[in-house]
């Protein structure tokens, strides 16, 4: 410390450079690997743009050598099937990096499949369109050939957009232009994105284009002018902070099932969030949720087009809590009603209301859910942090894994080598920095209080061999904290997998408690169990039609574990994922890999965050609360395995009583068979469990649509599963006594969306949306 100091001040005129300062994900050495690209070594992760030539000069045309930046490498190229595209790939993952300046381009800046687009988060760069720009969006991250989108947009994962100023005001306002086309699916994140563009009535740009995906996460966002800040649809989304300045409308809603807004901050534009699409008669919003946020100088607050005989009947379900306006003339404009502007609202909710008993009526006025108080920040809106960047941390203050010596070929026991860096770095109280690779372990890695451990692009953890085959005595590939340990730990960017069969594998054990004024932090990292190169869980490993189960596919015991000892922990964008496919295979074949358990919660002080999250295709459940309080969770989707109930869960494993496994063949004796399939979530004997949106997905009956199938409006009877989301229920023993409140549950393929101590109270047929079904408020 004392050196760099003296350094500093005798040559603080000197270039940086040689001080190692600036941002240090541009700075450190880069030598991440990407073991399994088809083009062999030599492959990188990290591209600087200026390395091939772009200038940022804010004249030169840069399109042309950005796009050949990107295309370096055997990479997971956009383009039809047909003609060499490739669907989807984890093995040519890269951060494609602009140092600060202005970058023009004439046509669209295409990241293939797996790109990073970072910036430097002190210090912006700009992609600007020239005057003369031509194509879809200045960032087209899923160009169209022949109206067929180059990714399927709902196998979209591991991407992130950070760090830019997306300029679209050289082109003509009275021409459409769109910053960035994002859509996008699981595990993709934009961070911190200025949009720049043609402001007044006349504009016709558009910041964000979505039209499809299964999404997703995004946070700090600006945008400032255009016809709209953002058009978009996806089946599900959390976002955060996002701010808009002066468009015609903010935030237009093309369609969703449901959406979650955290801190929406609109100013000086025509109607802040238009959910009205459709009319009133064919709303194409299936349920939207604001909270903590502020509408100012706008006419129209909301634009809503639900009504008390609009369709589909649930349509344009609705949620306002901790809402100011101020000075808007309208705050929800509908068909006949609207509600005047200017006003905190502390609570609006406009939709199908249910409380432990079945269908209730909507109190009028509602009352806002009594929040926790530990999982506030001071102002009353709920505790948020973003991910950190370490954009002010010296580049000296972190350290390499494989400057420590970890191989992170996939092949190399990297076990011991990585713990010795991690003990050391911490103790030295530095940041661990995961060079991109695949680090096989044959041991658990522990985390001890204090570390601080960032990914470059999505570094994979891999557990592997005999100490992780128990099922019945199951051990954590990462652990954080031993028990009683108090800290903060920090961790983001990186993917815990297992490498062939781990059945006694807990992929995240986090047994660490953090005060709730300082939680620790998870941010973009993802368990993916199956379905890559490298897992042995491939398409030829585990194919559907192999006489099942096949014990060599089991591949992990639990994807996440935060045990009674845990408390204080803030995680964002995490997707727990036991592949339904090989993402490798050109055609995104299905496969069968079980994975037993998503992510469990049984801590005891609880202060939990979970913001974007998704935990998908596990056996026994996805979400399973048990003993805990004080959690705060938006959006949070699942789906069920596709195999499922042609193996009845808990097929391959057994029924653990201390697991606090649910008990299907007691609780699902004498029921229609499609009971035998994972929990959603399930709740038990827990206090102050606040769901701000959910989504709780079976699509499938033995790897079959035919279950969904439905009429549409009117009639519908979907039958994949029996019960999803279950509270007090589901165990070996009756409990009760559990407090929860839910805004937007929706389920798509599930005949009772709601079990209460036993029993249904809510039917699918009395809720439906346009595809799942929605219920806006719910509360024990
Ligand atoms: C998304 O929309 C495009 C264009 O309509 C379509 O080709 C594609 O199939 C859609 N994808 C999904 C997953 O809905
Ligand atoms: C929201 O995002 C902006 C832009 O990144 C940032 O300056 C601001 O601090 C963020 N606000 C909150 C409350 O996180
Ligand atoms: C190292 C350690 O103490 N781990 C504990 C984490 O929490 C689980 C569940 O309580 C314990 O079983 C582990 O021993």
């Amino acid at each position: 410390m004392k050196f760099l100091q003296r350094a500093v001040a005798c040559i603080c005129l000197a270039s940086q450079v040689v001080l190692g300062q600036g941002y240090f994900l541009e700075r450190i050495k880069h030598q991440g690997l990407a073991p399994f690209n088809p083009g062999g070594a030599g492959y990188n992760v990290f591209i600087n743009v200026k390395r091939f030539g772009a200038k940022g000069d804010g004249v030169t045309d840069d399109t042309v050598a950005i796009n050949a930046a990107i295309r370096q490498g055997a990479r997971c190229v956009a383009g039809p099937a047909n003609n060499g595209g490739c669907a989807s790939s984890t093995t040519s993952p890269a951060i494609v990096y602009f140092p600060a300046g202005t970058y023009i381009i004439s046509s669209p800046i295409i990241p293939y499949y797996m790109t990073n687009l970072h910036g430097d988060p002190s210090n912006l760069a700009v992609i600007k369109a020239s005057p003369n720009f031509k194509g879809a969006a200045l960032v087209d991250a899923d160009p169209y050939d022949s109206e067929v989108q180059d990714y399927g947009s709902t196998n979209v994962f591991y991407r992130q957009v950070r760090n830019l100023i997306i300029d679209t005001t050289s082109i003509p306002a009275n021409q459409g232009a769109t910053g960035l086309h994002w859509p996008t699916a699981q595990a993709t994140s934009l961070q911190n994105v200025v949009f720049k563009m043609a402001e007044g009535a006349a504009s016709q740009h558009t910041g964000v284009f979505i039209e499809n995906g299964s999404g997703g996460f995004m946070t700090d966002l600006v945008f400032y002018g255009g016809k709209t800040g953002m058009t978009v649809g996806s089946q599900q989304f959390t976002t955060r902070n996002l701010t808009f300045f002066n468009s015609q409308t903010a935030i237009f809603q093309i369609w969703d099932w449901s959406w979650t807004y955290m801190g929406l901050s609109i100013n000086n534009c025509g109607i802040g969030l238009d959910l009205s699409t459709g009319g009133s008669q064919n709303q194409a919003v299936g349920s939207v949720v604001v909270i903590d946020s502020h509408i100012s100088n706008t006419p129209i607050a909301f634009k809503h087009a639900r009504t008390a005989d609009s369709s589909p009947k649930t349509g344009g379900s609705l949620v306002l809590e901790n809402v100011l306006l101020t000075n808007v003339a309208v705050a929800v404009q509908q068909p006949t009603a609207q509600l005047d502007g200017n006003q905190l609202i502390t609570s609006f909710v406009s939709g199908h209301a249910y409380d432990s008993k079945g269908p209730a009526i909507l109190p009028n006025p509602t009352r806002p859910y009594n929040r926790p108080g530990s999982l506030l920040h001071g102002a009353g809106n709920y505790y948020t942090r973003s991910k950190p960047q370490y954009d002010t941390v010296p580049t000296l203050q972190f350290v390499s894994v494989r400057d420590a010596g970890a191989k992170g070929d996939a092949v190399t026991d990297d076990s011991a080598v990585l713990q010795s860096v991690i003990d050391s770095a911490t103790a030295a109280g530095k940041i661990v920095f995961f060079d991109n690779g695949m680090y096989k372990v044959t041991k658990t890695i522990k985390i001890p209080a204090g570390a601080k451990i960032v990914g470059e692009a999505y570094p994979v953890i891999l557990a592997s061999g005999a100490f992780f085959q128990n099922m019945q005595a199951p051990v954590p590939v990462v652990q954080v904290g031993a028990a009683g340990e108090s800290g903060h730990v920090e961790w983001s960017d990186m993917v815990i997998s297992s490498q062939g069969p781990c059945a006694g594998a807990i992929l995240i054990q986090w047994n660490l408690s953090s005060p709730p004024n300082a939680p620790s932090g998870m941010w973009d990292v993802h368990t993916r169990i199956g379905g890559f190169a490298g897992s042995q869980l491939s398409i030829t490993d585990c194919p559907v039609d192999a006489p099942q189960p096949q014990q060599k596919c089991i591949a992990a015991f639990q994807s996440m574990e935060i045990t009674p000892s845990a408390s204080g922990l803030y995680m964002e964008n995490v997707w727990l994922w036991s592949a339904d496919h090989d993402i490798e295979e050109v055609k995104n074949r299905q496969i069968t890999v079980y994975s037993g358990r998503g992510l469990s919660i049984s801590s005891t002080v609880g202060n939990i965050w979970l913001i974007g999250t998704s935990v998908e295709h596990h056996v026994f459940y996805q979400y399973q609360l048990t003993n805990t309080q004080n959690i705060f969770m938006g959006f949070i989707q699942t789906e069920s395995p596709y195999y499922q109930p042609v193996s009845f869960a808990p097929t391959p494993f057994t029924t653990i009583a201390e697991q606090n496994d649910p008990d299907f063949g007691v609780y699902c004796k004498d029921k229609d068979v499609t009971c035998n399939e994972a929990w959603g979530a399930r709740i038990v004997n827990s206090k102050n469990i606040m769901i701000y949106g959910a989504g709780f997905y079976q699509f499938f009956n033995n790897y079959r649509t035919k279950c969904t199938e439905h009429s549409g409006n009117g009639v519908y009877s979907a039958n994949c599963q029996t019960q999803i989301f279950g509270i007090d229920t589901g165990g070996p023993t009756p409990t009760s006594g559990s407090s929860v409140y839910v805004y937007a549950l929706n389920t798509v393929g599930v005949v009772s969306m709601i079990e209460f101590q036993g029993n249904s109270i809510a039917k699918q047929e009395d809720n439906t949306n346009g595809y799942a079904e929605t219920i806006i408020m719910f509360s024990t």
